[in-house]
């Protein structure tokens, strides 16, 4: 019979989670106070998930001790034999959760993951085709912000009218401009990519197709979106939004990855790894990886996809009842995880709105849209993003309650300029005893639970811890 408590490993992560609450009460209290509270508050923010403490438990391993720049059985350094073991298991976990031929575990991010790919793909100054900002792209993409702005010839597509990729356009664009890769994938859209399109555009004009899908990727790998994987040339993703798992990237490739890869240098795939290393990273992290394949494992099973199908199901209740409500959505509504709601018809900014929530405890994050005027910190909208929520057992009727409060809140606070509110006390409390209540009936997954707090504003003081599981 296996116990966990004759494990090096365990001795290890709970000997060490001692010595930092009897040694360093100041950090220790603060990391004790965020976990309380992300426990008592309703994160709606659709760039963050809630991980399976065991995920938690394989990124605090010893694997963070091992140097190990190279690949499984090809490292510049000793003693990477085991660790050799974690990452190709990461690697198979990867490739089977996505149907992939070809996975790379190690970019730190999506980020490091996109530019590890445009930077290998692209000289400087050469030309890319991205998503806009302000429609929904990422700044990867090519914003003038960042360094895919500035290093390269990054030029924009956006959105129809109704709020949908204008295809047409990436057409025009793309025949107009000849670039060398086009980026699809989004940030902030809640409508599928059709990524099969976005293939024959890259191929009439010679382009490699990367799909980055950091916000969907749960969805892909349940079949709840069409999967770039055999489109794209190159899929990129973070591991951190919709596979529940650490912070990280991925890079994977379909049916190209034995194609040849620029400049006649072997094919795709081994191409893409030298693109990582030794081109733009240098060790990887094992413990990550380790919290990687973890998650990765958790994304093939019937419980995630029942997370998968309620993420979606949840984010179509609160685009409809908001809708019902009278607000405006961009896109008109959701396929996915993501209702990105405009606030000019408000009269209100996302930061505003984002401020008023948060005293509430609903976390949502501002955000641009299309044709939005306002500075980047201030924005003319908020994304509400449903992944948390369903991790937490979420029901379509909770998610009505959510949305009314959402609406009570962003139609009481006074707006006196973009960046100054005021949201009336009443609403405050009501609002903040009603997510506590919410927020006690939807414990997370493997934290201990907090009492349910009665209705009204002497529910305001910190929740007691019940028990611990
Ligand atoms: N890409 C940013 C977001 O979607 O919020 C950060 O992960």
């Amino acid at each position: 019979m296996r116990d966990v408590t004759e494990t090096l490993l365990h001795d290890v992560v709970v000997g060490g989670l001692e010595r930092l609450y009897e040694d360093d009460p100041e950090l220790y209290d603060i990391l004790e106070r965020e976990a309380d509270r992300q426990r008592g508050v309703l994160s709606l923010v659709a760039s963050s998930s809630l991980v399976d403490p065991s995920v938690l438990a394989s990124q605090a391993s010893v694997a963070v001790n091992v140097t190990a720049e190279g690949y499984p059985g090809r490292r510049y350094h000793g003693g990477c034999e085991v660790v050799d073991d974690i990452e190709r298991l990461a690697v198979d976990r990867a490739r089977s959760a996505f149907g992939a031929r070809y996975a790379n575990v190690q970019p730190h991010s999506a980020t490091n993951a996109n530019y590890t790919v445009l930077s290998s793909l692209l000289r400087p100054g050469d030309t890319f085709l991205g998503m806009e900002l302000e429609h929904g792209g990422h700044l990867t993409h090519g914003s003038p912000a960042a360094y895919a702005g500035q290093y390269f010839t990054a030029i924009g597509y956006g959105l129809t009218g109704d709020g949908r990729i204008d295809y047409d356009q990436v057409h025009r664009l793309a025949v107009q401009h000849r670039p060398r890769v086009i980026v699809c994938g989004a940030t902030a859209y809640s409508r599928v990519v059709d990524f099969a399109r976005f293939r024959r555009i890259a191929d009439d004009v010679g382009a490699y197709l990367m799909a980055d899908i950091s916000h969907t990727a749960g969805l892909v790998a349940t079949g709840l979106h069409p999967s770039p994987i055999d489109h794209a040339h190159i899929t990129t993703t973070c591991t951190h939004k919709q596979l529940f798992g650490p912070r990280g990237g991925l890079i994977m490739s379909g049916r190209d990855a034995d194609a040849p890869a620029p400049r006649g240098s072997g094919t795709l795939s081994a191409f893409l790894q030298r693109a990582v290393f030794p081109f733009s990273q240098g060790a990887p992290a094992l413990n990550t990886i380790a919290a990687k394949a973890r998650a990765l494992e958790l994304v093939t099973t019937a419980e995630f996809r029942r997370l998968a199908s309620g993420i979606v199901d949840l984010a179509r209740t609160l685009a409809g009842a908001l809708t019902d409500l009278g607000h405006t959505l961009v896109a008109g509504g959701t396929d996915n995880h993501i209702v990105l709601v405009d606030l000019a018809p408000l009269g209100l900014t996302g930061l505003a709105a984002e401020r008023a929530l948060e005293e509430c405890g609903i976390i949502v994050n501002k955000n641009r849209v299309p044709r939005d005027t306002t500075p980047a910190l201030v924005t003319g909208g908020i994304r509400i993003g449903t992944n948390s929520a369903a991790r937490r057992g979420m029901r379509r009727s909770d998610m009505l309650v959510c949305a009314g409060l959402i609406d009570r809140v962003i139609r009481s606070v006074e707006v006196h300029d973009q960046r100054d509110y005021h949201l009336p006390t009443e609403v405050r409390d009501d609002v903040r005893a009603r997510v506590a209540a919410l927020c006690a009936d939807l414990p997370i997954p493997g934290y201990p639970t907090v009492e349910r707090p009665p209705w009204g504003s002497a529910a305001l003081s910190t929740p007691r811890v019940r028990s611990s599981r």
